[in-house]
């Protein structure tokens, strides 16, 4: 599939997409969501360690695009949370692999929650967030309601859901909303240096970790002790494990090959 409003670039074991709608700070629309879906396809069929998303431009992503909202009846938007947004939320946190959010400049609405759903969010200083919803009459979706709490608990999250207010990347590192702030000039940097770092990590243990953080919000102590025990049980017949264990014994860096 040929691709108008993203682009998909491999760097050995690092797959980034980009969302390329620069002159609308990447605003979401239709023909995205589906190039999107298609670009995860590949990156899943690739055997790729680790999934870049960022931006072209000055934004990350403005979220859905309201210049195709314009329409006098009223819409279904639940219906297009069903059809296109919820499952992108919903592929990104069950893909294996790990998945960095490079944010390189403003993540509004359904584009903060985009950059809240991967693994680890890093951000440009130049770089903002904004629940943009509330603003234009919506919830926040695409995650933000659930994901918000659990970042940065209740009250920051009512805040930031009702008020919409825009806040620097620095505040949002230092509430927990995102995992850095970088330099603009460091962040292709950083993100290259993070990549080459998540692609060298244990494949099948990171994907279990993703798996047994978001369980965790639904599960009691003993149901996660539970699951940790299944996990580990599994894990410690790896290859990956042993090999992990050899290298830490010849102090050497581990070549795990994900089995
Ligand atoms: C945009 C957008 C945009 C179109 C900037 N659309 N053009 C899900 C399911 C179904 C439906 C409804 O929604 C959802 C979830 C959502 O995402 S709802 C939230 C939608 N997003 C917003 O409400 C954010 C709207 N944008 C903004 O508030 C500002 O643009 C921000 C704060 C993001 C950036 O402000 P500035 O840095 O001052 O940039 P700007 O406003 O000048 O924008 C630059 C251009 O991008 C401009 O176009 P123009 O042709 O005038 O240069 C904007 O119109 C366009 N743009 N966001 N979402």
């Amino acid at each position: 599939m040929a691709y108008r409003t993203i682009l998909r670039t491999a760097d050995g074991p690092v797959t980034t997409i980009t969302l390329n709608r620069p002159d609308k700070l990447n605003a979401f629309t239709a023909e995205m969501h589906a190039e999107l879906a298609d670009a995860l396809d590949a990156v899943a069929a690739s055997g790729a360690r680790v999934l870049v998303l960022t931006g072209a431009g000055r934004g990350f992503c403005a979220g859905q695009d309201l210049g195709q909202r314009r329409d006098g009846e009223a819409p279904d938007l639940g219906e297009t949370l069903d059809r296109l947004y919820n499952p992108l939320i919903r592929r990104l946190r069950a893909m294996p692999l790990p998945v960095v959010a490079a944010v390189n400049g403003v993540a509004a609405g359904a584009g903060m929650s985009l950059a809240l759903a991967a693994d680890i969010a890093i951000a440009a200083r130049s770089a903002s967030f904004m629940q943009a919803f509330a603003r234009i009459g919506l919830v926040p979706d695409s995650g933000s309601t659930w994901l918000l709490p659990r970042l940065v608990g209740p009250a920051r999250a009512r805040g930031l859901a009702m008020l919409g207010e825009r806040i620097s990347a620095e505040q949002a590192a230092d509430w927990g909303l995102i995992w850095q702030v970088v330099d603009d000039d460091r962040l292709a940097a950083a993100v290259t240096a993070l990549g080459t770092r998540l692609a060298a990590a244990a494949p099948l243990a990171i994907a279990r970790i993703k798996r047994a953080l978001d369980l965790s919000w639904e599960n009691t102590l003993d149901g996660q002790l539970e699951l940790e025990r299944l996990d580990q049980s599994e894990l410690g017949r790896s290859d990956d494990y042993r090999e992990g264990v050899a290298a830490f014994l010849e102090k050497r860096p581990a070549r795990f090959s994900g089995r």
